[in-house]
């Protein structure tokens, strides 16, 4: 299934249906009394979070919705029908922005949790309800309003605890196999992800955390070498960052220049992602002999000054990926703990999302522009933020 994490859309509300003019007429009942019904509210457009969804794939080919409109009244005070409410599905994690005035709408993190974008109109008057001991033969009425109409774009994130960075063939992907059911591919050639990977790790019975695998970034990043940065907004939904390096590239590069090359790229898309929590995985140590080890590791945490937590793994043997685990799950308990029992610890974590998500939205959407005034001929059909690529998505 193609992965789309971006979407703009415009929801029409229903407009409300006109209230009807008329006059009972009888046999025999000589000027008869009003009897125009009101007409029926206009129907509503919704977004719902919806589980067995996990891109935004369709609304790239649909790009209008709207819900119905309300019935107008009719004689004999009949009130027309409400127009139906549009209710559109959207994966969980969709975050809806109003393209016109930049307001974040609402963001769709539980699964059924619904956000009403459109309002349809309000139903018009028929002319019943103006009768009165003056005026027993009113002949006014009122018209429905018209429906919200909105241009929204919608923004998918992927919802992991923990997100994975790195070099191509860091071994991000070989890691997420070795301790989740995810299946990502693996080889030794660079940039092997091209779009967020998920996995479920289960610690022990009932504790468990999402890990994000995302494509690899490479120096320059954030002018758009490689595959750009933009995969980076699937880590601002994480609380921590596990940074994994090759202590033994092929090519003799240094991993401590990889790893500062990345903090470099991470820095210029967001600052505040920047500063969150960051553990250094030393990865592939079977590559170093034994008895090297050690200095070799310590070689790389030293020049890099690094006073954060360490670990040292082999992603591909599986070696010390479990005490990182573990310390992985306590982590995020206490943080969730502190959430918990700290409302202004809880709120400065929502403070620091929000800043995240607005820095990210800022830095995708001026390489959005850039990128267009680059393009000379300006080709609205041209999609550049499609991911060319078919994958299984299947955090399990
Ligand atoms: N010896 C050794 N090789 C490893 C280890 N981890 C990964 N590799 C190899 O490194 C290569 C790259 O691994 P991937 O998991 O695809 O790397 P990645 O970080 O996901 O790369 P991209 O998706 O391209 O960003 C593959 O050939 C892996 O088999 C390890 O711990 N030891
Ligand atoms: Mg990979």
């Amino acid at each position: 299934m193609k992965f789309v994490d971006e979407a703009t859309i415009i929801v029409e509300a229903g407009k409300g249906g006109h209230g009807c003019l008329s006059f009972r007429r009888e046999k025999y009942v000589p000027k008869g009394g009003p009897d125009g019904g009101d007409g029926g509210d206009g129907g509503s457009v919704y977004l719902e979070a919806d589980s067995a969804l996990n891109t935004l794939i369709d609304y790239r080919f649909q790009r209008k919705h709207k819900a119905r409109n309300g019935e107008p009244g009719a004689g004999r005070n009949c009130t027309g029908i409400k127009g139906d409410d549009l209710v559109l599905p959207v994966p969980v994690g969709t975050t809806v922005v109003d393209m016109d005035t930049h307001e974040v709408l609402g963001d769709l993190t539980k699964e059924g949790q619904r956000l009403k974008v459109a309002q349809g109109g309000f139903h018009g008057l028929g002319n019943t309800r103006f009768k009165s001991s003056v005026n027993r033969a009113p002949r006014q009425t009122t018209k429905g309003s018209e429906g919200e109409v909105r241009n929204l774009r919608l923004e998918l994130k992927v919802l992991a605890d923990v997100g994975l960075l790195g070099l191509p063939n860091a071994g991000k992907s070989t890691f997420i196999r070795s301790v989740s059911a995810a299946r990502p591919k693996v080889a030794d050639y660079p940039f092997t992800t091209l779009v967020p990977n998920l996995g479920v790790v289960s610690v022990q019975a009932h504790q468990s955390f999402v890990i994000a695998d995302i494509p690899g970034l490479i120096e320059g990043a954030a002018e758009g070498a490689g595959l750009g940065i933009r995969f980076l907004k699937h880590l601002v939904r994480t609380r921590l960052l596990l940074h994994l390096v090759d202590v033994a590239p092929y090519d003799g590069s240094s991993p401590t220049a990889a790893v500062k090359a990345i903090a470099g790229e991470l820095e210029k898309f967001s600052e505040t992602l920047a500063n969150r929590p960051r553990w250094l995985v030393l990865n592939k140590v079977d590559m170093v002999a034994e008895e090297e080890r050690e200095a070799h590791c310590q070689a790389i945490v030293d020049e890099l000054g690094w006073e954060g937590p360490v670990f040292r793994i082999s992603a591909l043997s599986g070696e010390g990926t479990k005490p990182l685990v573990q310390a992985v799950m306590r982590w995020i308990e206490e943080q969730a703990e502190q959430e918990a029992d700290n409302p202004e610890f809880a709120e400065q974590e929502a403070e620091r999302r929000r800043q995240m998500d607005e820095e990210a939205r800022r830095k995708i959407e001026s390489d959005r522009q850039a990128r267009r005034a680059a393009r000379e001929d300006d080709d609205d059909d041209f999609d550049d933020d499609d991911y060319d690529v078919e994958v299984v998505y299947a955090p399990e």
